[in-house]
């Protein structure tokens, strides 16, 4: 089966109004390829000037997080309700910053990748292990927890896509080599495979996200489970296109 590339930008607490004009004002410019899916994730106060600067027909808008709950007294979250609200139209859960400076359990993180879904808006969801869990042999024991929570309470996939950022790799300029990519997304996809069923686990796409850039991104080619990338630095770069156009 096909899957679409998708190329995921992650601008974490980073921008301004005039960055983030910048940005999307240069992706307008940029003669992106038909066939590729891209999401940029600015900080919240920017969602809707992202969403009415894109002139671009192939990218949508995302958030960075959202919560549990359509309104009420939860100070500092975010509803998928405002998030739409905004034009946004995808979030971001599960990042492994959220997961380690905030807390966020993976049950957590499941219910609000459930509410983001129920309430209408396509899911992000980050997975990946540390470096001690990497030299322990528990990459994919770690993957299958994280996606497990969320198949418990999750039957229908097809607004979710993965993002597997080992965070060992992610802003370390270490990115994973191609090859040990796809030996964890063929894992990850085998192990999905038992938890939501062959068709499902066929048609998810499954990003890989650490340290991705311009010179590295065309190195994953031909590596059939990288079905594109979450990109963070990078994405605040002009070479966040060329990443966008790396599979052509
Ligand atoms: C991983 C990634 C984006 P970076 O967090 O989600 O960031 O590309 O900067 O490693």
């Amino acid at each position: 089966m096909a899957r679409q590339f998708f190329v995921g930008g992650n601008f974490k607490m980073n921008g301004s109004n005039e960055s983030i004009t910048k940005i999307v004002e240069g992706l307008n410019q940029a003669d992106l390829p038909a066939n590729v899916q891209v999401v940029i994730c600015p900080p919240a106060p920017y969602l809707g000037l992202a969403v009415a600067k894109n002139t671009q027909s192939t990218v949508e808008v995302g958030a960075q997080n959202v919560y549990t709950k359509a309104s009420g007294a939860y100070t500092g979250e975010i509803s998928p309700q405002q998030i739409l609200d905004t034009g946004a139209t995808w979030t971001l859960t599960g990042h492994s910053e959220r997961r380690t400076l905030l807390k966020e359990s993976d049950e957590f993180i499941a219910e609000k990748t459930k509410f983001a879904l129920d309430s209408g808006i396509k899911v992000i969801l980050c997975i990946g292990e540390t470096l001690e869990e990497r030299k322990s042999g528990v990459t994919l024991d770690v993957c299958a927890r994280q996606l497990d929570a969320v198949s418990k309470i999750i039957s229908d996939w097809k607004d979710i896509v993965i993002a597997y950022e080992p965070v060992w790799a992610i802003g370390t300029g270490l990115a994973a080599t191609p090859e040990d990519a796809e030996e964890t997304h063929k894992g990850i996809r085998d192990h999905l495979v038992k938890t939501i069923g062959a068709d499902q686990a066929a048609a998810v796409r499954i990003l890989y996200g650490g340290s991705v850039n311009g010179k590295n991104a065309p190195e994953f080619k031909d590596k059939a489970n990288v079905d594109g990338f979450l990109v963070g630095g990078a994405s605040l770069k002009p070479e966040f296109v060329d990443i966008i156009k790396s599979r052509l």
